[in-house]
């Protein structure tokens, strides 16, 4: 995927004066957002009315306002964009210009693999690397571990980089920030599975106020209330977004869906039926190969779950 920054655009025609300057969304609070200017600078600005929803990582125009403050006038196009599915089923954009997308998922809370497996499905559909963070190590004994890893074996067994960290104890540090190094990532998953905490670990200079509000709550949740670019100081932008309870993918068609899934590729195209959709067809060889234990059967259970739920809508 590009990275391609927006100054090598071609200037678009309309709305472009001698003071249109370039930035990045650094975060949008819905009536303001941050943007940081080509200088590396803060500045804040609204949204010219008629614009279409601004996201954290946008590339964007803007003039000056003439009070320290900006107008952005224009988005300029995405190379990537992961959006969810609203309660009223409209596509919402998240982040735009990703290079990855990483999972964090712990064992408190419980880890959700249909959610993992949601995110894996959005990642690509985004055509982006998703990339699996098992965080909480230090609250497993050995037996856990082992527990944990065997779940997690469907994803590494199918090609998906999992690593396995400890925000309290430091483990895995150095592979996650290599791992970030020079890509534009955001961390998704549920609240409280420590996305905040491993920003804090690989940007010691930011203090985010991580767990304030949930000491204050009582409740550990909701910690992160806007999606935030930070820079890392190696090179590379890391987003944090909100923990999610669920999360809905946004429109996909069957054929996306069973794209989706890697491992099923192998056998798209030999089912009896041309047009199966590897629900309860008669020999279907999706269903075949989780018979020969070649496809799991947890990660079909997701893909009906999912070719269900685009029917519903
Ligand atoms: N034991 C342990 N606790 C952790 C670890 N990482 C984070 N925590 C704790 O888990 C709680 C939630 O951490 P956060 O970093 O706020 O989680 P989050 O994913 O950002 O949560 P939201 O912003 O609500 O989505 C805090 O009390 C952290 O101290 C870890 O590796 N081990
Ligand atoms: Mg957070
Ligand atoms: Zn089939």
């Amino acid at each position: 995927m590009s990275s391609s920054k927006a100054s090598s655009n071609p200037p678009a025609r309309n709305h472009t004066t001698s003071t249109t300057r370039n930035g990045v969304v650094i975060v949008n609070y819905g009536k303001s957002l941050l943007i940081e200017d080509s200088h590396g600078a803060l500045v804040r600005c609204v949204s010219r009315r008629n614009l279409d929803p601004i996201v954290c990582g946008d590339r964007i125009a803007w003039e000056p306002a003439g009070d320290g403050t900006g107008v952005v006038i224009r988005i300029e196009a995405r190379d990537s964009v992961l959006s969810r599915a609203d309660s009223e089923n409209r596509t919402r954009p998240l982040a735009a210009n990703l290079d990855q997308i990483v999972i964090v998922a712990a064992t408190d809370p419980p880890l959700d693999e249909y959610l993992v497996d949601k995110y894996i499905v959005a990642a690509e559909l985004v055509g982006v690397q998703p990339l699996l963070v098992i965080n909480k190590t230090d609250l497993l004994d050995s037996s856990a571990r082992a527990a944990l890893e065997q779940r997690v074996a469907d994803y590494a067994g199918i090609g998906y980089r999992v690593l396995y960290t400890s925000a309290m104890n430091n483990t895995g540090m150095p592979e996650l920030e290599q791992a970030l190094t020079g890509r534009t990532s955001i961390l998704v998953g549920q609240s409280g599975v420590g996305k905040s905490s491993l920003i804090k670990h690989l940007l010691p200079a930011l203090d985010i106020a991580i767990g304030k509000l949930s000491a204050a709550s009582g409740q550990g949740r909701h910690t992160t209330t806007a999606t935030t670019l930070y820079k890392l100081p190696g090179g590379g932008n890391l987003i944090d977004s909100p923990g999610v309870r669920d999360f809905r993918l946004g429109h996909a068609t069957a054929s996306e869906l069973e794209s989706s899934f890697r491992e099923f590729h192998n056998y798209l195209g030999q089912c009896k039926f041309h047009n199966c959709r590897h629900l309860a067809e008669p020999e279907c060889a999706v269903a075949g190969a989780v018979q020969q234990n070649r496809v799991s059967p947890r990660r079909l259970e997701s893909y009906r779950q999912l070719v269900v739920a685009s029917q519903s809508t």
